[in-house]
């Protein structure tokens, strides 16, 4: 899949790079990473996010670069990274009739073949960890902003090399890349070490909704809108609080259910793996991988936990 990669960037010249809606770590981090490649090798490149990244991930190179609609001209080649699903794009991607083919490179499972090459690799721990493949292959040599880039992608969607998907090439690549030149401590300064106080107010909140099953394999938290009001916090903020049942000793299946709007939550799973997360947010007509997923269902607070919960229940009893 990486020489025809190769070839189709060769034979073209203008591209857009682009990723899922709410981009996080990988889906930036590759974004850039793939676009600076691309620069480099002598494409004009543009690169597009449906919706901007969190602030957090405003550090990264040529990062205010990025534009949020979808220019009205002619795209020989659009790179589409990370997404799982095609419609996760956006529509302004997937409805665009000025593009002349799609690239997808993916390490979701997934059966949405949309690209006219399509480079998915679920044993990759993060995207950018294929985008360093393509790089490597190149024979081009990795500088400081790619490195920068495709490192935190690793970082992030490795729980910074925590998670399951941890595995010797994760490891190898980003040792490839801080010998490029990067600080590690940089980076983690500048995605672990600089919280606005208002998410810890907010993060207070959540907390303070935690319930456990009687098991204590099951736990949640919960976000409402008054939330915000009440601690100055934004959704972006949120990002992470599941992760704070899910570390409880004993707790299989972490829950973080947050209101968008009156009446509609968005549920997101953590497995340790036990059972398939992935799984269970289909059943609610979302989906993810097998440790994490989502779903939106709608109801009042008390409807969806009621919901969520008894699916959840059902499946950590077979
Ligand atoms: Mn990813």
């Amino acid at each position: 899949m990486i020489p025809s990669i190769l070839e189709a960037i060769e034979r073209n010249h203008t591209f857009l790079v682009t990723t899922h809606e709410n981009p996080d770590g990988d889906a930036v981090g590759s974004s850039l990473g793939l676009a600076q490649f691309l620069r480099n090798a002598g494409k004009e490149v543009t690169v597009h996010f449906k919706d901007p990244a969190p602030e957090l991930y405003q550090f990264l190179p040529r990062i205010d670069q990025v534009l949020h609609i979808v220019p009205d001209r002619p795209y020989d080649v659009c790179f589409v990274l990370d997404v799982g699903e095609f419609r996760r794009a956006g529509e302004a991607i997937t409805s665009c009739t000025t593009i002349g083919s799609f690239i997808n490179i993916d390490h979701h499972i997934t059966r949405d073949l949309f690209g006219a090459i399509n480079y998915i690799d679920t044993g990759a721990a993060a995207t950018g960890i294929l985008i360093y493949r393509i790089i490597k292959a190149s024979g081009q040599t990795l500088d400081r902003d790619t490195a920068l880039s495709l490192y935190t992608a690793i970082l992030t969607d490795t729980g910074s090399f925590r998670y399951s998907n941890s595995n010797p090439e994760a490891f190898a690549v980003a040792g490839q890349l801080i010998a490029v030149g990067l600080d590690a401590w940089y980076v983690t300064e500048r995605l672990y070490e600089s919280q606005p106080a208002e998410r810890l107010k907010l993060l207070a909140e959540a907390l303070g909704t935690l319930v456990v099953s009687p098991r204590g394999d099951v736990a949640s938290v919960t976000v409402t809108l008054d939330m915000y009001g009440r601690t100055g916090g934004t959704t972006e903020l949120t990002d992470g609080f599941v992760n704070y049942p899910r570390s409880i000793k004993g707790v299989e299946v972490a829950i973080f259910f947050r209101e968008m709007e009156p009446g509609l939550f968005k549920v997101g799973f953590r497995s340790k793996g036990k059972i398939s997360v992935a799984t269970l947010a289909a059943l609610f007509g979302g989906g993810g991988h097998h440790n994490a997923a989502g779903c939106n269902v709608a109801g009042s607070i008390d409807e969806v936990r009621h919901q969520v919960l008894h699916r959840v229940y059902e499946a950590l009893a077979v």
